[in-house]
């Protein structure tokens, strides 16, 4: 699929205050938004349109804009994001979405993170995570299933969603972790296995048929290289503090 929009979300002051498990120290706000333009640029570099919007400072999670909505030709979902903290991000996200495309709303207990949600041509695999559950997915698959969609449920075992260790990195080719290896889901892809010590290079983002990748994992872009495709580093070292990740920095369509 070739991408001509992206939205976006300014990281607040309050950045710091988001939810992570990682043990990284505290973001740097300024730094933070730093990253968050030099991704924005790699972005019009490829080709895209973006659109920011302003940083939301009572929601902290809030640039993390991947999360409250997944976009496909035929509709938007509009997710029920699975932390309570991060349920209220949908109502500034859904108008701009909804201007692009119909809108669907995902309802109570029906939780999902568009982490979770990994689309390649017309299947969706997506992650029964601590944010995405049975009653999302199903709810999901009803949905999209009208429009010709499969839907497969895959097991996070590590991680905060599927997308942090498991992404499609173009030339049927799935990066992931060494956890993810024997999932069934995955078997018609051939395989890069990321280097334990490098998982968090996992949330590499095939875009275009470009990919984007953090910078500082040597293994991962030595992997990456082989697939023959123009590779553009970044450095994400703030926005991992808060367990994001590149592809949860913008939605694409
Ligand atoms: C959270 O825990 O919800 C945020 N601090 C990080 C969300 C990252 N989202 C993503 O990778 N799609």
């Amino acid at each position: 699929m070739y991408f001509t929009h992206a939205i976006t979300r300014l990281p607040a002051d309050t950045v710091a205050a988001g939810l992570t498990t990682a043990s990284l120290g505290a973001p740097d706000a300024a730094l933070t938004r730093q990253q968050f333009r030099e991704y924005i640029d790699i972005l019009l570099q490829l080709g895209l349109t973006v659109t920011t919007l302003p940083a939301l400072p009572d929601f902290p999670d809030a640039h993390f804009v991947e999360d409250v909505a997944v976009m496909m030709p035929e509709l938007a979902i509009i997710t029920h994001p699975g932390a309570p903290s991060r349920r209220g991000e949908v109502h500034s996200m859904a108008p701009l979405v909804s201007r692009f495309r119909h809108a669907v709303w995902l309802g109570e207990g029906e939780h999902m993170d568009g982490g979770d949600v990994l689309m390649v041509d017309k299947r969706f695999f997506i992650g029964l995570s601590s944010r995405t559950n049975e009653a999302g997915i199903s709810r999901f698959a009803r949905e999209v299933e009208k429009f010709g969609y499969r839907v497969q449920a895959v097991p996070v075992a590590s991680g905060l969603h599927l997308k942090s260790v498991v992404n499609y990195v173009g030339r049927n080719t799935v990066l992931l972790s060494a956890a993810a290896v024997d999932e069934p889901a995955f078997r018609d892809f051939r395989h890069i296995v990321l280097d334990p010590a490098e998982e968090y290079a996992g949330n590499t983002m095939w875009i275009n048929d470009s990919l984007i990748t953090p910078s500082g994992y040597p293994h991962t872009l030595r992997q990456l290289q082989q697939l023959e495709l123009p590779i553009i580093q970044t450095d994400t070292s703030e926005i991992r503090k808060m367990d994001g990740g590149l592809t949860c920095l913008s939605l694409r369509f």
